[in-house]
């Protein structure tokens, strides 16, 4: 069998915890609600219409984010029906009954599945997997919506919002983002966005928000208006995690790149308007293998300073598609080779190298976005996951950016200054051990000598509802844990995990998410960098499962 297949299994033969499997899991795909082929296998034990439709479902919400939407394996084993006819159904059914220890959760006895679910899946999972509908340019023309023209745009800003020092708070499941005024910590607005938002990014200018949900749908928002406004939607395909804007100078707010997980591919867009210009696929051959891979997801997308290009991460194949905006018609793509599977990063402190995360492979790949080419791949810890990642300089060995483990306690400080600091360019220069393992997302500001790591993957409550914090001056130390979940002073018994610290424009106060289920209580803690004592707590009905927060200023600048 194909080696894509090779690579997959090579994964699910490492064990990983139930924490990582369901952070990869994720949230339900929203590809699982269109309408798909039932393709009958007449190997396959029967099944009704109606049962596969059920199934189809279950797969999309619970399978998919780890075996990939056409079973070809990614983090979780391939389930290619070669495979699983050569299983049965029997053995099949022990399987997602039981769970196994290289992760595969125990899907029957932990109750997430009847005994008649358990049976159905194992007789889904040997059907020939349907293919979710192409997206193409007919489809997103019909989902875009101008809502206000750009004739009929103010031409200066028209409100007396402090716009740099703005937040934009992701409301997870209530599919809604917030703004919320860094100064007076006041909601100015919620507005409506995609299914299970996901980041927000800035324009260059800072006027125009873009916000994109699991489902594929991006809202522009105008921050100039006499309130801010969604003025123009889209959705560029069935499910989607990442986007981002020209920053090139001339380039400034022209156009917004998005990239999806389904259809594997990213669109070019205007900036003003998202009017689709370019589609172009990601589909293609593995880095390590060469191999065919039919659904490399685009995970993190920057838009470069140094060249009118989009540094577009495709998950699977392991490659970083590096895109030149400056003539679509004759478009110039860059494939860099870095490893399995990208998903995350941030720019050093000189925006010249992004950094990204090749979490399956345990490395982060380096590239120079001046020369358009791969810097270093370097070994860190257990699942890097950095989110932009932090950048200082460090007491010895000069500027670093830092990234944490999803999968282990470490901290990878990685030397970042090729020229001043030559020895330590491109290596680990210092391992920190943080609270634990779970960590999503790490943070400093240019002004702060704070280093702070969130663990809300942890699985104890005391590690997930608090967040560490080093000093940089005097790293050996050690950490100090600020108990986030219990300032926020919520009675119930939510979850109340700590994710995703977040600087104020000044560089003075840090914002985290305190992080329940919907029908649990949840606020933002804001803590003064400089004492660590706390400042602020907004909590608010409306604030429902608030996850990421972008500060206009910093996510304009790629501060952080
Ligand atoms: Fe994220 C960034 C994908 C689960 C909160 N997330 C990203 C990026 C990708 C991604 C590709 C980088 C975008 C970029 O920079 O262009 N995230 C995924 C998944 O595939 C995954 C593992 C499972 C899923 O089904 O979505 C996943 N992510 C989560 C969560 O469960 C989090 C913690 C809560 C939530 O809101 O869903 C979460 N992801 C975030 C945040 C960022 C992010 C806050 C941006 C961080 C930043 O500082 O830039």
């Amino acid at each position: 069998m194909a080696s894509v297949d090779a690579f997959a299994d090579e994964q699910a033969k490492k064990p990983i915890s139930q924490v990582e499997q369901s952070y990869q899991a994720g949230d339900s795909s929203p590809v699982g609600t269109t309408d798909m082929h039932q393709n009958i296998n007449p190997k396959a034990p029967p099944m009704t219409k109606e049962e596969f439709e059920k199934a189809k479902n279950i797969y999309f919400q619970r399978c998919a984010g780890c075996h990939g939407v056409l079973r070809k394996g990614a983090t979780g084993k391939p389930l290619t029906t070669d495979k699983t006819l050569a299983s049965g159904t029997e053995y099949l059914k022990v399987f997602i009954q039981y769970g196994s220890a290289g992760g595969m959760p125990n899907w029957g006895t932990s109750g997430e599945l009847t005994e008649a679910e358990v049976d159905m899946m194992a007789r889904y999972v040997q059907q020939e997997p349907p293919t979710p509908p192409e997206w193409g340019m007919k489809e997103m023309m019909a989902s875009l919506k101008v809502i206000v023209p750009p004739e009929q745009r103010p031409t200066k800003k028209m409100n007396a919002l402090d716009l740099d020092n703005l937040f934009s708070v992701t409301l997870r499941d209530a599919g809604e983002i917030a703004l919320i005024d860094g100064n007076s910590k006041k909601i100015v607005k919620i507005l409506k966005t995609g299914y299970a938002v996901h980041i927000s990014r800035m324009s260059k200018s800072g006027r125009y928000l873009y916000v994109i949900g699991r489902d594929a749908r991006i809202n522009l928002i105008d921050l100039w208006m006499p309130e801010p406004t969604n003025v123009a939607e889209i959705k560029v395909g069935l499910e989607a995690r990442s986007v981002e804007t020209s920053k090139y100078k001339g380039y400034e707010d022209r156009y917004a790149i998005a990239g999806t997980y389904w259809p594997p591919q990213f669109v070019i867009m205007d900036g003003d308007t998202l009017k689709p210009l370019k589609i172009e696929s990601t589909r293609g051959m593995t880095v390590d293998t060469q191999e065919y891979h039919p659904e490399p997801r685009v995970a993190s997308i920057v838009g470069s300073h140094f060249n009118p290009e989009f540094i577009v991460n495709a998950k699977e194949t392991g490659k970083v598609l590096v895109v030149n905006y400056k003539d679509l018609d004759n478009l110039r793509v860059t494939n860099i080779n870095a490893a399995r599977f990208l998903h995350d990063g941030g720019f050093d402190s000189t925006g010249r190298y992004f950094m990204v995360a090749a979490n399956a492979s345990n490395k982060i790949a380096v590239i120079d976005t001046k020369e358009d080419k791969l810097a270093a791949l370097v070994d860190v810890g257990k699942i890097p996951h950095p989110g932009r990642g932090a950048n200082f300089v460090h007491p010895k060995f000069g500027p670093v950016w830092a990234t944490s483990d999803l999968g282990d306690e470490g901290i990878s400080m990685i030397g970042t200054d090729p020229v001043k600091h030559k020895a330590q360019a491109w290596k680990v220069v210092q391992t920190l051990k943080g609270q634990g393992s779970g960590s999503l997302f790490i943070k400093t500001h240019p002004k702060s000598n704070n280093l702070w790591v969130d663990t809300p993957l942890n699985p104890e409550a005391k590690i997930s509802q608090s967040v560490a914090v080093f000093d940089i001056r005097n790293l050996e130390k050690g950490f100090e844990v600020l108990p986030i979940g219990e300032w926020a002073g919520i009675s119930d018994d939510g979850a109340k995990r700590i994710v995703q610290p977040e600087y104020n424009k000044a560089g003075d106060e840090i914002w985290f998410s305190v992080w329940s289920a919907k029908d649990k209580q949840s606020a933002l803690v804001v803590v003064d960098d400089k004492t660590r004592k706390l400042k602020a707590v907004i909590k608010d009905p409306g604030l429902v499962t608030p996850t990421g927060k972008f500060n206009v200023y910093n996510t304009q600048h790629d501060v952080y």
